[in-house]
């Protein structure tokens, strides 16, 4: 039987993000599984760096209920960063370069020595050298935001921009921070890092666990994104963006 094409759906995606035009979900048309999903999201990074990015990092999407409430999808998922994507902590994004971005309050990890495949990480502070807040910006290609399991594997998990926020080493606890969105000064969104998977450090064994599924093992230096502790927000035009994590500080984002 032949397989659904992975390289076209990579290129539609592609293209959609490029051109900032939403398209329609490919899943059902093309018998897309989640499988398949995650060779084109796999196409879609080889994409990026043919063009001369490099692959920065991992992101775990809808590791949170509010998330999976949110999209109507209640699997845990991942996806790659690339320099590109990132912006630097208080700089500023063109809206008019995404579809219908929106962002999110997340704790960011900078990878150290990781465990082989398969083995358990045994010290956290052995796997993960520093800790920062996050910002997510995420946007989907897909029309109104709308998609299913695989069509959103294939779409890098939504994955769009990130800012990190200033490094910490890793505190005592990390399974209960108080986590704030700030949009123009005012609370948009209120968490608390408990809402990721229970405990951000979770997020870590699960991306482990789920991108070597697929062949893909996290790097020392590596940026991983564990996931954001509230649902997403619409990013505006004009809006200053503060996320805020208890004992971690700020990051900063603002949007033209
Ligand atoms: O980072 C995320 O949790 C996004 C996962 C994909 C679903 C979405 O676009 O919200
Ligand atoms: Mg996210």
């Amino acid at each position: 039987m032949i397989g659904p094409d992975v390289a076209g759906i990579a290129e539609r995606l592609g293209l959609a993000a490029d051109t900032a035009t939403a398209t329609g979900q490919l899943a059902a048309e093309t018998g897309l599984d989640v499988d398949a999903a995650y060779a084109a999201q796999t196409a879609l990074l080889r994409r990026r760096l043919d063009r001369g990015e490099r692959l920065v990092g991992l992101k775990m999407g809808l590791t949170s209920r509010a998330k999976m409430a949110q999209v109507g999808v209640d699997e845990v998922i991942w996806g790659r960063l690339t320099d590109v994507m990132r912006v630097p902590d208080g700089g500023t994004v063109d809206v008019g370069a995404y579809i219908h971005p929106r962002v999110e309050p997340e704790v960011a990890f900078l990878l150290d020595r990781l465990p082989a495949p398969g083995e358990p990480i045994g010290d956290f502070r052995e796997a993960v050298r520093a800790v920062a807040p996050a910002i997510e910006l995420i946007d989907s290609r897909y029309a109104d935001f709308t998609f299913s399991l695989p069509d959103v594997i294939a779409d890098n998990t939504s994955a769009a921009s990130f800012v990190i926020g200033p490094w910490s080493p890793v505190p005592d606890g990390l399974e209960n921070l108080g986590v704030l969105l700030e949009i123009d000064g005012r609370v948009a969104q209120v968490g608390s890092t408990a809402a990721i998977l229970g405990d951000p450090r979770r997020a870590l064994d699960e991306g482990i666990r789920l991108a070597g599924r697929h062949g893909v093992r996290l790097r020392e230096g590596w940026v991983f994104l564990a996931g954001a502790a509230t649902a997403a927000v619409p990013l505006r035009p004009g809006a200053h963006v503060r996320a805020v994590v208890e004992k971690l500080g700020t990051a900063t984002l603002r949007a033209s």
